[in-house]
């Protein structure tokens, strides 16, 4: 491909942007071009350009200097573009179906042009709208199997191993979650976002030393475990689904952590839309039929994911520890009560922290929306707390839906 003149890292705008797709060579007719800005996270710049004429599109993802969903004040490495893009690229070594195409990516300037993926939906919104995907679970089981066991220790030569965790070690990214979903949750820190109705929940919750203690040691083994390279903040915001295709998006929090730390994301916010949906759908048995799709989609993606995994562990295992009778099935009970935790710290987070999930926010009746944050912060405590006793996938799903 062809690449740009342009050296200094400056952000992008709706005319920068197309003189940069000039250079590039993306389109062929530039006066006509469609530019629209459609970044609604929390971090990076998002520009989709379309030319109408043969209907054809790019997404030119630029990182800003600072956390857009802060201001210029919380600055922000720009190396985080390199990490997504590397990352992106290494999932598509193992899963090229699940990830968006890289078509560009330039370093200095922070920006990664990638394939438009604008046939598909946030699964975010597809979930809050109560929509089904009967790939999902299927997809995503396999996706996290794969990058967990091929970026292992398990499967790698120590040297390569090692050579990857330099490549993704992330500190600002890492630091963001440390603070964020370990750390400032747990105690009375300004970052700290939740209405006052929710005071009293949050005092109890800031109370209990033994909450505090879990969750410090989960922040302990996020902090030290580097066992596969992780999307590091696998929500349902970073996924895009139709009904036969989900691609994995924003991968900028990828670095070597623990297992676990994944699927917890992403069972955490199904949880999470599951205690939404009591206010979203209003039919107790359309909403019943729902919420039986989501623990589903929990079971099929837990069973996927082992399953997956052990069949690579059985097939392509390098490691000496893969060849010691049943270890796999002690390395799986240990991902399995990591992800308990690390999925009730999720969950206390998006209801109290900085950053929250639209499922819960954009319940309208605002009663409504402090009962169901306090069952959630109800279900976060208890993974948190109580990892250890939830012994399997339906113990778990049961958790939910007792709610
Ligand atoms: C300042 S960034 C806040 C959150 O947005 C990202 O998606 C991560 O989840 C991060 O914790
Ligand atoms: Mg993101």
């Amino acid at each position: 491909m062809a690449t740009t003149t342009k050296q200094a890292y400056t952000p992008l705008n709706e005319q920068t942007v197309i003189e940069l797709s000039q250079e590039l060579d993306l389109f062929s007719d530039y006066s006509s071009l469609e530019v629209n800005e459609i970044g609604d996270g929390n971090l990076n710049l998002v520009f989709r350009l379309v030319e109408p004429a043969t209907k054809k599109s790019v997404i030119i993802k630029q990182a800003l200097p600072y956390a857009k969903v802060v201001g210029e004040s919380w600055p922000l490495t720009l190396d985080r573009a390199r990490i997504e893009s590397d990352s992106l690229k290494k999932f598509a070594e193992f899963s090229p179906e699940h990830v968006p195409e890289i078509l560009y990516t330039n370093n200095e300037l922070a920006v990664t042009v990638m394939e438009d993926l604008s046939s598909h939906v946030i699964l975010r919104k597809g979930l809050i709208d109560g929509v089904t995907y009967p790939s999902l679970a299927q997809h995503i089981g396999t996706f996290i199997a794969k990058n967990l066991f091929y970026t292992s220790d398990f499967y790698l030569h120590p040297f390569e191993k090692k050579r990857l965790v330099q490549q993704f070690t992330n500190p600002e990214l890492c630091k963001i979650t440390e603070d964020l979903v370990f750390t400032d949750p747990f105690y009375d820190i300004e970052t700290n976002d939740y209405p006052a109705e929710l005071q009293d929940a949050v005092s109890e919750l800031w109370n209990d030393a033994t909450l505090r203690n879990k969750a410090t040691r989960l922040k302990l083994k996020f902090l030290t475990h580097a066992e596969a390279l992780l999307h590091g903040d696998l929500h349902s915001g970073s996924i895009f689904v139709t009904e036969e295709s989900t691609k994995i998006i924003d991968s900028e929090f990828a670095y070597y952590g623990p297992q676990g730390f994944d699927i917890a994301h992403f069972f955490a916010n199904i949880a999470m839309n599951h205690i939404a949906q009591r206010a979203h759908i209003k039919d107790k048995e359309k909403r019943a039929e729902y919420q039986l799709y989501l623990s589903g989609l929990i079971r099929d993606t837990w069973n996927t994911f082992t399953d997956t995994y052990k069949g690579l562990w059985r097939n392509e295992g390098v490691e000496l520890a893969t060849k010691l009778p049943g270890f796999e099935d002690e390395v799986l009970e240990s991902i399995f009560t990591d992800m308990v935790g690390f999925a009730g710290c999720e969950v206390i987070r998006r209801t109290i922290g900085l950053a929250h999930v639209a499922d819960l926010d954009s319940i309208a009746d605002f009663d409504e929306q402090i009962l169901l944050k306090k069952k959630a912060l109800k279900l976060g405590r208890d993974w948190v707390k109580n990892k250890q006793r939830i012994k399997n996938i339906e113990e778990f799903i049961t958790s939910i839906r007792s709610v």
